[in-house]
């Protein structure tokens, strides 16, 4: 007998299923494609189960904030991009393309990110002094501490493409 109580309940369950299916397709990530084996998309959550880094590092107006992330290698590695023996010959053609939720978009080398090659650390930052970055900075951004300009801190990252050069 469909009684009124099951009936509450009956919806008090289909409005927990469905938000809890919203909410998981609605949390944030961004995708690593192109020169790749394999292609992946990653959630804050997702990123926090990579081995991560902290780093203390200058804003653009100076202030000096910790950071947390994984090191940019470390997901390319994780993607099968062609760093450590492998980056050699053509495969130093490519370049890493990050593209922003502002269609801001910056590059950066294969070395500059291979530890092989650097001892410089470029950072797929989630967390910026324990909390998530702000909105209109994240919730995912590149932190280069080695660069003295912050052009390349670029914030908002939607896209991280290996790019080969065809020149
Ligand atoms: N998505 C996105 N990231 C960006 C930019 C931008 O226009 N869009 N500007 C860059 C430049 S030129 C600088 S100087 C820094 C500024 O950092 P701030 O926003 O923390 O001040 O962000 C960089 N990252
Ligand atoms: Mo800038």
């Amino acid at each position: 007998m469909i009684t009124a109580n099951r009936i509450v309940i009956l919806f008090f369950v289909l409005a927990v299923t469905t938000t809890a299916a919203y909410s998981q397709t609605k949390a944030p990530a961004f995708t690593i494609e192109g020169e790749v084996t394999t292609p992946l998309t990653l959630t804050a959550e997702a990123l926090a189960r990579f081995k991560t880094t902290e780093l203390r590092a200058k804003d653009h107006d100076g202030t000096e904030r910790t950071y947390k992330g994984v090191n940019l290698a470390t997901l390319l590695d994780s993607a099968g991009v062609t760093l450590g023996a492998k980056l050699r010959g053509k495969n130093l053609r490519k370049y890493i393309l990050i593209k922003a939720a502002d269609a801001y978009e910056v590059i950066y080398s294969l070395p500059e990110v291979d530890p092989e090659f650097t001892n410089q650390t470029i950072l797929l930052a989630y967390l910026v002094d324990g909390k998530p970055l702000a909105k209109g900075d994240g919730p995912f951004r590149i932190v280069a501490p080695a660069d003295k300009k912050h052009a390349r801190w670029i914030r908002e990252v939607t896209t991280i493409k290996i790019v080969s050069s065809k020149e």
